[in-house]
């Protein structure tokens, strides 16, 4: 019984300590100088000046300071993408809204290597323009769909025995799919969609499901000619059969990639 209640009485005062630390550095962060957004480099962690932020659907851009540090004076209700650019480093991008700018964002953004190769510029709109104002990206999609695919050539990576070519893929939102319902990405009540289906010389390299930022698919060396095309195809809505329903979704910062195999397996 005196255990017990040892036990409990640590662990109250431990308990209530934690709760008390909690609230109280969360207060200090909110009125902290150093409560504000930062570009690092993810390696090293140093500061970067002179980043470029934009969140192009609101027409946005900003520059970190000597510091790293930049503000985002943004009003975003629906999900978007935030992009980073800095000379040497690959683009980064993140999926936003007014929920994620609620905290201060320190972004890590990775050196490029000399074997990547940026597929696209800004994002992708794929689809036909027709979507829910429920669906996983209710917001208005300030660019309209240029289809339900798209396709881009790229020029054989120079990878070795020991490498992977892998195509990255940034952000993309506004997925409807089995999978994205299930982890409350959208809030459509019965339907869905099959998945975004990507595919390198003809042959289907993978599928996305989920909407987010960092996707990787591993492309088998063998496919790859001197010249390659990627083609992605958003998928359709499953329950409508009178006629064909595209998800409108939207895609950005893909890339290709080459890494050390050991990298890709941690990934
Ligand atoms: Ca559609």
């Amino acid at each position: 019984m005196r255990k017990i209640f040892i036990f409990l009485l640590i662990y109250c005062v431990f308990g209530f300590s934690c709760v008390f630390a909690d609230v109280i550095s969360g207060k200090i962060d909110r009125y902290d100088t150093n409560y504000q957004n930062k570009i690092v480099d993810s390696k090293t962690q140093k500061a970067l000046s002179n980043a470029k932020i934009t969140i192009p659907e609101i027409h946005y851009t900003t520059y970190s300071d000597k510091n790293g540090a930049f503000q985002l004076n943004a009003d975003i209700s629906n999900q978007t993408v935030l992009f980073v650019e800095k000379e040497g480093y690959k683009v980064f991008s993140l999926t936003v809204d007014n929920n994620v700018l609620k905290n201060p964002l320190k972004l890590g953004i990775e050196q490029t290597s000399p074997f990547d190769m940026q597929i696209t510029d800004g994002v992708v709109h794929l689809g036909d323009n027709m979507f829910s104002d429920n669906s996983a990206n209710s917001g208005d999609f300030r660019i309209n769909a240029n289809g339900h695919f798209m396709s881009k050539t790229f020029k054989r990576p120079s990878a070795g025995a020991g490498q992977d070519v892998v195509i990255r893929i940034g952000t993309i939102i506004g997925l409807d799919t089995k999978k994205a319902k299930q982890l409350g990405q959208n809030r459509i009540a019965k339907v869905y969609s099959s998945p975004v289906e990507v595919f390198v010389n003809g042959h289907k390299v993978g599928i996305l499901e989920v909407n987010g930022d960092n996707h990787s698919i591993l492309v088998n060396k063998a496919i790859l000619k001197d010249t390659n095309e990627l083609v992605i195809k958003t998928g359709r809505n499953l329950f409508q059969t009178e006629y064909v329903d595209y998800d409108d979704i939207e895609l950005a910062n893909i890339r290709i990639e080459v890494q050390e195999k050991s990298y890709y397996a941690r990934h």
